[in-house]
């Protein structure tokens, strides 16, 4: 890899204690999102990165140093606003103690409705995410019964959206690889695209914490996907996104056949055919903390086998 610049270890909640004496001036303060981008694009990491947004510039420097200092973030005075009527979709396995923290990181950095798509977890990540919707209108939570995979998951997750009148929906894992204070940027750029990717594959973007195997995984994975569908994605399996629902509307849900992580691949490969803008974004992906990867070889297997497929099922089209 060219161009990148090693990654600050990222703070662990409730685990980081403020240095003593004066705090190095680490954080870059920018006007807006579009600012943003070109920070991180240059190498900065996101979590430095104070995005104004209309906020009074000495108070947000004091709540990010605030959040920062607790291992939460560059957190905002107040959570941005999306402009469009935004889903955040969190499918959730086994994910007890990650969920609610997770979800009110969120709501720090976003203002915005989230749909917990739970299979039944025997954890009782379930019940957690009732309590949590009956505490708060913006929290939604659908059960399935049994472990169905995260690709219909994410599929109910985009009809509900669809249902009900949302302009965006994005995906994010619940245990924390994806840094919450990412999602606004996500959603940012998706006003100049229909499918934003958080990209750990472009410029800027990069994994942190996973072992050899497992990047090799994801690098081979990624590798094949660009070699066989040469759609010009770079981060095909990358599972932090913002979709446009106009433009979920448009695809053909019901033929989505991948269950697992295949179907990430077969969703940008969709897009792309479909004629949609996609656009990929950098981010900083850290493995999980707390709980356990349900990642396993039959999830690879899916995947190795669908890609070519895809080629011939896929056919090209015009959003019009
Ligand atoms: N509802 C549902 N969620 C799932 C399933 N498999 C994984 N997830 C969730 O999808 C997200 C990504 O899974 P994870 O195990 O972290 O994958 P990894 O990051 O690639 O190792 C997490 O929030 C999981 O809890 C599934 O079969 N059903
Ligand atoms: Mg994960």
């Amino acid at each position: 890899m060219t161009g990148l610049t090693a990654p600050e270890p990222r703070p662990v909640p409730g685990t980081a204690t403020p240095a003593p004496g004066p705090r190095p001036a680490t954080i870059v303060v920018v006007a807006d999102f579009a600012a943003a981008e070109a920070k991180v694009r240059d190498g900065v990491d996101s979590e430095r990165i104070v995005v104004l947004a209309g906020q009074d510039e000495a108070a947000a420097i004091a709540a990010a140093e605030r959040g920062r200092a607790q291992g939460r973030g560059p957190v905002p005075t107040r959570p941005h606003r999306a402009k469009r009527r935004t889903l955040v979709v969190i499918p959730t396995y086994n994910e007890k103690d990650n969920l609610e923290p997770v979800v009110r990181a969120i709501h720090s950095y976003l203002d915005t409705d989230i749909l917990v798509v739970d299979d039944g977890s025997p954890d009782g990540t379930g019940a957690i995410a009732d309590r949590l919707a009956a505490a708060d209108p913006r929290i939604h939570v659908l059960h399935r019964q049994g472990k169905q995979g995260l690709g219909t998951a994410y599929i109910a997750g985009f009809r509900f959206a669809i249902e009900h009148g949302y302009e965006r929906a994005c995906e994010m894992d619940a245990d924390f690889s994806h840094a919450p204070w990412d999602l606004p940027r996500l959603v940012f750029a998706a006003e100049h695209a229909d499918l934003v990717i958080g990209s750990r594959y472009v410029k800027g973007g990069n994994t942190v914490g996973w072992d050899f195997r497992r990047r090799l995984l994801s690098r081979g994975a990624n590798l094949y996907a660009r070699l066989v569908l040469s759609s010009g994605i770079r981060d095909n399996t990358a599972g932090f996104r913002c979709f446009a629902t106009a433009a979920l509307q448009r695809l053909d849900l019901a033929a989505v056949s991948a269950q697992g992580y295949a179907f990430q691949i077969e969703m940008a490969f969709r897009m792309v055919r479909a004629g949609f803008r996609v656009q990929e974004i950098p981010i900083h992906f850290v493995d999980r903390r707390v709980g356990a990867s349900k990642m396993d070889g039959k999830i690879a297997r899916e995947a190795l086998l669908l890609v070519p497929k895809l080629r011939s099922r896929v056919k090209r089209s015009r959003p019009d």
